[in-house]
């Protein structure tokens, strides 16, 4: 006879959160008779619905578990009190574990201890986990968050795994987290030969320009690809004459970014002032957006700047 009866895991649904999820299942399952999980989008991918709808039914399915663990998913910063409430409700229905690597200020802390929560805030997205961190699954999940504190452990294979876990999540979440449990590294190979490889490549320096036809979609994970087969620390990509998908124009796309893994300042801090206003995204993965015929001279501007 195990511990405890009836366990639950509430987990967050990018590449991350599907190893935090499923990690965390099977180190209850030492301890539980059952777990039931419950990771899906948008429910308890898009932070404001889950502290403001989902958090409810979970709420009410409380008192038929001993054991709920809720992990990878931040407090709503926009309504913090509100959501750290919310969660203390569940703590004081039954035993509750709340573990993130997500800031948390100390009196919030503070006030879901005192309602009996079982709160571990982590520094790393590596062993943001129920339990012991598993060492493939773990690392593979903060690749899939960019980690940077886990930098040292990083592989080929390993990134290859987080390309292929970062495509199957937004296709087929509980295949992601079924195949992290049983350890089938199979399934994600399979899905990441789905991100196109970079063939038609230029390094300039520290940057390499890539000159495939890229389709949209792929754009950011081929020029991380890019960066990372070519020891480059940014990579550039020129998509010409491309019809805007909301205003039917025609311009140029020059996309941007910087290898996770590279201590370069971000792109952003290094876009010709000229640019700046052009210029959208994370400020590591940048789209530049010009009239048709100069999205040249943008990438020859980028060069002179970054390499
Ligand atoms: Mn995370």
């Amino acid at each position: 006879m195990k511990e405890y009866l009836n366990c639950l895991v509430v987990g967050h649904t990018d590449g991350h959160g599907a190893v935090a999820t499923a990690i965390s299942i099977k180190n209850l399952q030492k301890e539980c008779e059952n777990v039931d999980y419950i990771a899906k989008f948008p429910d308890t991918g898009v932070i404001p619905k889950f502290w403001k709808e989902t958090i409810s039914d979970i709420k009410e399915k409380a008192k038929n578990y001993d054991k709920i663990v809720i992990v990878d998913i931040p407090l709503d910063k926009f309504n913090l009190e509100e959501s750290a409430r919310k969660l203390s409700e569940i703590c004081s229905i039954t035993e509750t574990h709340y573990i993130d690597h997500h800031e948390m200020p100390e009196e919030i802390k503070e006030f879901l201890e005192r309602y009996g929560c079982k709160v571990t805030m982590r520094r790393s997205a590596y062993d943001t986990v129920y339990g012991k961190p598993d060492p493939k699954w773990n690392l593979v999940g903060a690749i899939s968050d960019r980690d940077p504190t886990i930098r040292h452990k990083v592989t080929e294979e390993l990134q290859e795994l987080a390309d292929g876990l970062d495509v199957l999540v937004r296709k087929d979440l509980s295949k992601a987290i079924d195949a992290i449990i049983k350890n089938k590294e199979s399934v994600f190979k399979e899905e990441a030969k789905r991100v196109p490889d970079p063939h038609d490549m230029e390094v300039h320096g520290s940057v390499v320009v890539v000159k495939d036809e890229i389709p949209e979609t792929w754009v950011y994970k081929v020029l991380d690809k890019a960066c990372r087969r070519t020891g480059t620390d940014y990579a550039i990509y020129l998509s010409e004459n491309r019809r805007d998908r909301t205003t039917g124009e025609l311009k140029d796309y020059v996309s941007v970014v910087k290898y996770w893994l590279s201590d370069k300042p971000s792109v952003k801090s290094r876009l010709p002032e000229e640019l700046q206003s052009k210029a959208f995204g994370h400020p590591d993965a940048q789209t530049i957006v010009v009239e048709p015929g100069r999205g040249k001279e943008v990438v020859r501007k980028l060069l002179d700047e970054l390499r």
